[in-house]
C-alpha cells in the first residue's frame, strides 16, 4: 500500500476503524489496539494505517468526523468520546446509521453548564433567558428540554468558552469538564451536569458477516483487557478455618483455588482472580483473619 493510498477493494473482509490521529484520545485508542495484540503499521502522520494481528485498517481522523463516517459506510466502526458521538447523532437526519457498540472506559469528562462563581444558581430555571455558549448545542437543548423545558438560548463557539461570559457573549457555557482547573482559572464553577462521556466503540447498523466476523475478534479482544485493567491475582496462605471469611473480604472474587501446604496441616494456600482492584484495608483485614505471605499481582490478558 502507498502512502494515503485507499486500502483496496480487495480488502473487502478487511474491518475499517476510524480513530482519532491525534488528541486527548489518540494516546489511549493506541494504548488499547496494542494491549489488544494489534500492531499499527505506519506512522500516525498518514491518512491509513495498516494493522497487523487482525485484518484490520485504520482511519486517522478527527474526533468529530467519526460518527458521520462509520454512519455514511466510509468506516465500518470508530473509537470516539460519548460527548462528540452523541452531539453528532442528535443533530443527523434519521437516516443516521451508527451505534455504540461497548463502552471503553477512558477519556471519561462531563459536559457540563457553568456559570460565574458570583452567580447564584439555583437549579436549571436559574438559566431561563440566559444565553449559554457552546458547541454542544443539541446535548444543551435537550437537558434544557428535559429539566422542564428552559427557555435558554445556546450561541454555539467552538473553542475558548470559557472566555465568554467575561466577553459578554454568553451568561453561562456548557462544555466539557474534567479536572475543573480551567473553569477555576477562569472565574466559572459547575451548575450541573448535562451529560457524563467516556470513549465509545460504535459501529455502522449493517456489516457484512465477513466484517461482523472481524468485529467479534475485536471486540473479545477489548472485552479481555476492560476485564483485565483492574483485575488482579492474589495468593496467600491463610488458617484453614479463615477460607469463607477472607472470600468475604477479597473483591468480586469468584471461587478460589484452595491448596495444601507441605507439612502445615493448619494452613491452605489461596489463589484467587478478583475483579477489582484490592486496596490496603482489604491487605490489612486479611491480616487480621490470619493470613500471610500476601501477594497482590497484576493481570496481563484475560480471556473468559
Ligand atoms: O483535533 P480533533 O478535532 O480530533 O480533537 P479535539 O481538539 O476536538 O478534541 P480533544 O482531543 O481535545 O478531545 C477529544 C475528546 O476527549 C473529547 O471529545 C472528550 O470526549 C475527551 N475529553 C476528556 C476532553 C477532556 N477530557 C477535556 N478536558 N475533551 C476536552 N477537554 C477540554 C475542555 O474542552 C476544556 O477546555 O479541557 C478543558 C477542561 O479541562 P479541565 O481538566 O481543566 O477541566
Ligand atoms: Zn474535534
Amino acid at each position: 500500500m502507498t502512502e494515503n493510498s485507499s486500502p483496496s477493494s480487495a480488502d473487502a473482509t478487511r474491518l475499517r476503524l476510524a480513530v482519532q490521529k491525534k488528541g486527548r484520545l489518540a494516546d489511549d485508542t493506541f494504548d488499547l489496539l496494542r494491549q489488544c495484540g494489534l500492531k499499527v503499521h505506519q506512522s500516525r502522520a498518514r491518512l491509513y494505517a495498516r494493522v497487523e494481528g487482525l485484518p484490520i485498517d485504520l482511519l486517522l481522523v478527527r474526533d468529530d468526523d467519526i460518527p458521520a463516517l462509520v454512519s455514511e459506510g466510509a468506516s465500518d466502526v470508530g473509537i470516539v468520546g460519548g460527548n462528540v458521538f452523541e452531539e453528532v447523532r442528535l443533530s443527523a437526519s434519521a437516516t443516521f446509521k451508527a451505534s455504540p457498540v461497548q463502552r471503553l472506559g477512558f477519556s471519561k469528562c462531563r459536559l457540563c453548564i457553568a456559570v460565574p462563581k458570583e452567580m447564584n444558581y439555583e437549579g436549571p430555571a436559574s438559566l431561563h433567558k440566559l444565553r449559554i455558549a457552546t458547541s454542544y448545542a443539541n446535548l444543551t437543548k435537550r437537558w434544557l428540554e428535559e429539566e422542564g423545558g428552559i427557555a435558554a438560548d445556546t450561541v454555539t463557539m467552538n473553542g475558548a468558552h470559557e472566555l465568554a461570559p467575561r466577553l459578554g457573549v454568553a451568561e453561562a457555557i456548557c462544555d466539557i469538564v474534567s479536572t475543573g482547573a480551567t473553569l477555576e482559572a477562569n472565574g466559572l464553577k459547575v451548575a450541573a451536569t448535562v451529560f457524563d462521556s467516556e470513549a465509545l466503540l460504535i459501529g455502522a447498523d449493517a456489516l457484512s458477516p465477513a466484517k461482523q466476523a472481524v468485529l467479534e475478534a475485536l471486540l473479545g479482544r477489548i472485552r479481555g483487557v476492560l476485564r483485565s485493567q483492574n483485575a488482579k491475582y492474589v495468593m496467600m496462605n491463610a488458617p484453614r478455618g479463615s477460607v469463607d471469611a477472607i472470600r468475604a473480604v477479597l473483591p468480586g472474587a469468584e471461587a478460589p483455588t484452595i491448596l495444601d501446604l507441605a507439612g502445615d496441616q493448619s494452613k491452605v494456600a489461596i489463589h484467587a482472580v478478583c475483579n477489582e482492584d484490592v486496596l490496603w484495608e482489604q491487605l490489612s483485614d486479611l491480616k487480621a483473619l490470619g493470613a500471610t505471605a500476601i501477594l497482590v499481582l497484576d493481570i496481563d490478558k484475560m480471556l473468559a
